[in-house]
């Protein structure tokens, strides 16, 4: 018996869909590559369930919730970043990898306050990414600490308040840091979980300090090519039910009005809502967005994203719209009841597999029936794209960017039989 992968076979079935979709106009190595060179900003995250290097022992408050004990979470920097490596080897394409401030290395034992964290907290990331040529991104942190267990941004107390927009600037700073570091803007993504359980009497003034807030953190400027900054909003979280400050009416109108970008977050919204759709209203208004790739299982619950219909019209969108290089994809999952290395490489390799389908798409014949009212044929032809040979692409797409392929990765997860 050949063993698995047959290269030959591999690239015989590779040759038979390239001539198919060149039927349809799509030339599949150049789909291939744009798909690949798209990064995916990885969660570092999902490696600690929400840990970070505070002394948490989980994660708590702020709405936020990693549920299950599989074994295995990385304890400390050094072991983050090897699970993170062994992770990158079984992803295919480019590849960022996003920290939080929680996630700051210090002396043991040491305490840092978050509003007096500095670049140099992030020292030995840095150096990480450089060698391996692994962009950073960044947010900050406003949950798991005693001062955010009312409010942070939006807080009453003006004393806490300017805690937290210190907190909001020294990550702003460290972002920046990471951004000269790799000589491109890293994203600083904030959200934040202020919000009320029950419904609250009043809604104004909490968005009204939100705004001055941010107005704040937002007002010194840091260099473009270091630096992006995003907001991400929320409908509701556990203990927020009722109210969320940052919503994403508010955020929108923020964002619209000082031309920031939004961080649009797939478990964000009502949980029959969907984000497709909202890419190409907002971004004649804003400089661009993120994406938050996630899966909401009945509510935000943060499951591994998905090669899912949702994650597909994502992709699909953002290439018809040809907005990749305003868009950033990440992944905002955290599942602590899986192997935690193998949750990275299912989540980036669905979204890669996703962007990979988007970019094999003949979006000029579905817009040329559309144009010329021959709706049905649209209908016909995006039915027969859906039994396309896209595995045979997908699996050389992974032999390419040499990485496993098929499940082939998985012998490389610890724990897999
Ligand atoms: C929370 C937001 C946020 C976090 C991460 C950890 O609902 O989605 O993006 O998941 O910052
Ligand atoms: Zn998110």
């Amino acid at each position: 018996m050949k063993s698995y992968p047959d290269i030959e076979a591999l690239e015989q079935a590779y040759e038979l869909a390239k001539n198919r979709y060149a039927q349809v106009g799509i030339n599949t190595d150049e789909a291939i590559r744009a798909a690949g060179a798209i990064p995916i900003s990885l969660q570092c995250w999902q490696g600690d369930d929400v840990r970070g290097f505070e002394g948490a022992q989980s994660l708590s408050g702020g709405g936020i919730l990693a549920t299950g004990n599989y074994p295995g979470w990385a304890r400390n920097g050094d072991e983050l970043r090897a699970h993170a490596a062994l992770g990158f080897s079984l992803i295919p394409g480019a590849k960022r990898f996003n920290l939080h401030s929680i996630y700051r290395e210090g002396k043991p034992g040491e305490t840092i306050e978050r509003d007096a964290l500095e670049p140099e907290h992030f020292q030995t990331w840095m150096a990480w990414s450089k060698a391996k040529a692994i962009p950073l991104d960044f947010n900050p942190t406003f949950f798991a600490h005693p001062l955010a267990e009312k409010a942070t941004l939006s807080h009453e107390d003006p004393e806490i308040r300017r805690f937290w927009i210190r907190h909001a600037l020294a990550a702003r700073r460290i972002a920046s840091a990471f951004g000269e570091n790799q000589g491109s803007p890293a994203i600083n993504n904030l959200w934040i979980p202020d919000g009320s359980k029950d419904m609250p009497a009043d809604r104004l003034s909490p968005r009204l300090r939100l705004k001055d807030a941010l107005d704040e953190i937002l007002a010194r400027s840091f260099p473009p090519n270091t630096l992006s900054d995003t907001l991400e909003c929320k409908l509701f979280g556990i203990g927020s039910e009722a109210y969320v400050v940052g919503s994403h009416e508010f955020y929108l109108s923020y964002a619209v009005q000082k031309q920031l970008k939004l961080c649009l977050d797939m478990g964000h919204f009502h949980p029959t809502e969907t984000i497709a759709d909202k890419i190409t209203g907002i971004l004649p208004f804003v400089p661009g967005l993120l994406i938050h790739f996630s899966r909401g299982l009945r509510w935000d619950s943060d499951h591994v994203a998905l090669f899912s219909d949702e994650s597909r019209e994502v992709c699909r969108e953002i290439q018809r719209a040809q907005a990749f290089d305003r868009i950033g994809v990440a992944l905002d999952f955290f599942d602590a009841s899986i192997n935690r290395i193998a949750a990275w490489a299912i989540g980036a390799r669905s979204i890669r597999k996703a962007l990979l389908e988007a970019f094999l798409e003949p979006t000029s014949l579905l817009v040329a029936a559309e144009k010329t009212g021959k709706y049905h044929e649209r209908l016909a032809l995006m039915e027969a794209l859906k039994t396309f040979p896209f595995a045979a692409v997908w699996d050389k797409l992974c032999l390419d960017a040499r990485v496993p392929v098929g499940t082939d990765w998985l012998k490389q997860v610890p724990g897999t039989t």
